[in-house]
């Protein structure tokens, strides 16, 4: 069987469903090559000399691994250039990375989280890159780019995807028109698609949560959880099995894959505290979730509906199952209201 390619398909999606800019498709293209060099990285692990913790913290106070750094710089040095974007953000830096004067600027705005599931990187297990595609707004012709100038929801977005580095090194990708999976080729270097237009099964009985958790969850987050703890004797009437990577990448695949819903439900006890970032983490992967037929909120509300206040604003997320996450968020009104 004769399978596209990542080109090809970019190519076609610009040719027959116009729904790619030549620069976007550029674009894509930059940050998918950034991957393969990112995915070397990875693989080489102590051999490369990659493997450990900085002296530094990133904005979020966290220790800084060397691949979080080495793969930050590589996606800043790999789109810089090319003239497709006006700046960049990353879960890494404080603020924005504008494109320097000397090369052009373009009209987009990128967004990543370099490795995602750092605490994976010095035990071998999965991490993964996640990225989301902005506009720039027209007004920026003229002007330097703004913090604000990100701050658009995550409906604006007009690309988002990951790559994942695992038992094999993977890009899941939408514009938009459905989810993509291309599986890196290493012997000829290119991506080949390995899965198209991707729906994720519904009705399936798997929960991802870190139940260590437990004491800052909701009431709405544990009653869902403990009824599904019950099994067959709980109101659920079946057994769940539950699984937690500690990598967002490798969760949400797992479930894009087989079904199921992934939770890290914000810290109720404390106003704004949750650990995943909306801009760079929920936002990209919701989108690709919606894509795929499932839903994303942050326990009530749809997370792309959400009007970000921050390039690192962390947030509830509750992604997969469209009918198990219509469950939390019924837990969750109906909560609200006894409480009202
Ligand atoms: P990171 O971007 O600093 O790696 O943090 C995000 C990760 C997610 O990939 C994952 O779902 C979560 O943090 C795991 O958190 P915990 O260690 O609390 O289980
Ligand atoms: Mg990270």
């Amino acid at each position: 069987m004769q399978r596209s390619t990542l080109t090809r398909f970019l190519i076609e999606q610009q040719r027959n469903a116009d729904a790619l800019p030549a620069e976007l498709r550029l674009l894509i293209e930059i940050v998918a090559r950034a991957c393969k060099t990112i995915s070397h990285s990875v693989a080489k692990g102590a051999l490369g000399e990659v493997l450990g913790s900085l002296d530094s913290e990133n904005v979020q106070g966290e220790v800084q691994k060397k691949l979080d750094v080495i793969a930050n710089e590589l996606l800043l040095e790999a789109n810089e250039w090319g003239g497709h974007l006006a700046a960049m953000a990353s879960e890494e830096m404080e603020t924005i990375h504008r494109i320097p004067n000397r090369y052009p600027k373009g009209e987009y705005l990128l967004l990543f989280d370099p490795i995602d599931g750092s605490s994976n990187i010095d035990v071998g297990l999965s991490v993964g890159t996640i990225f989301s595609v902005l506009k720039a707004p027209e007004a920026v012709s003229g002007r330097d780019v703004t913090e604000e100038d990100f701050l658009q929801s995550g409906r604006a977005q007009v690309a988002a995807g990951y790559a994942i580095y695992g038992p094999q090194t993977l890009l899941v990708l939408t514009v938009g028109t459905g989810v993509y999976e291309f599986t890196l080729d290493r012997e000829v270097g290119s991506w080949i698609m390995t899965d198209s237009a991707m729906t994720m099964p519904q009705g399936k009985c798997e929960f991802a949560i870190n139940m260590s958790n437990r004491r800052q969850w909701s009431p709405a987050i544990t009653r869902y959880i403990d009824e599904r703890i019950e099994g067959t004797a709980g109101p659920c009437g079946k057994d769940y099995n539950m699984r937690w990577t500690a990598s967002m990448v490798a969760d949400v695949h797992r479930i894009l894959k087989r079904g199921g819903i992934f939770m890290y439900p914000a810290d109720s006890r404390v106003a704004n505290k949750a650990k995943l970032r909306l801009m760079y983490e929920a936002n990209p992967m919701s989108f690709l979730i919606e894509q795929a037929g499932g839903a994303a909120t942050d326990g009530l509300t749809p997370l792309m509906d959400l009007a970000p206040n921050g390039l690192h604003q962390r947030v509830g997320v509750v992604l997969g199952d469209k009918a198990e996450v219509e469950t939390v968020t019924a837990y969750a009104r109906s909560m609200a209201t006894a409480t009202a």
